[in-house]
């Protein structure tokens, strides 16, 4: 008997779980309102790195990221670099760039960095590459 009890709570947390993934990846946008997001997984799983517009510089990012999702709510544009200037305090490095979903509604994320990302980053392989944030195009 217990353990008939048992494997029934098993199967509502089960169910419980899966409807809240799928709820998630029909319903809201993947990356938060004025953000610009890592996901240390591919297709945007793992641990999520994001920065808003008011922390421009995303310097401590850790090399982790393996897909990438952007909304910026002012800025149409986030630009995610492979590098960091220490002198110049700045994004250095390679770079790719995905729209804002709210803003633009397109390209604005990518499930795998390794085989390019945004429109401008074709080829290069950004898996656990990228160090710094950059929001462009704000209004
Ligand atoms: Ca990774
Ligand atoms: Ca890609």
């Amino acid at each position: 008997m217990k353990r008939t009890i048992l494997a029934v709570i098993f199967g509502v947390a089960t169910t419980i779980g899966a409807v809240g993934l799928s709820a998630s990846a029909a319903g809201a946008a993947t990356a938060p309102s004025g953000y610009m997001c890592g996901y240390e997984d591919q297709t945007y799983a793992g641990h999520d790195y994001c920065v808003s517009l008011d922390t421009v510089h995303w310097a401590a990012f850790p090399n982790t990221a393996s897909s990438a999702a952007a909304n910026g709510k002012n800025c149409s544009w986030s630009r995610y670099w492979s590098g960091w200037g220490r002198l110049t305090q700045a994004p250095a490095g390679d770079h790719f760039t995905l729209y804002s979903e709210v803003k633009v509604g397109e390209n604005y994320r990518d499930p795998n960095l390794s085989n390019g990302a945004g429109f401008d980053g074709a080829g290069i392989n950004f898996n656990d590459t990228i160090e710094s944030s950059e929001f462009l195009k704000c209004a």
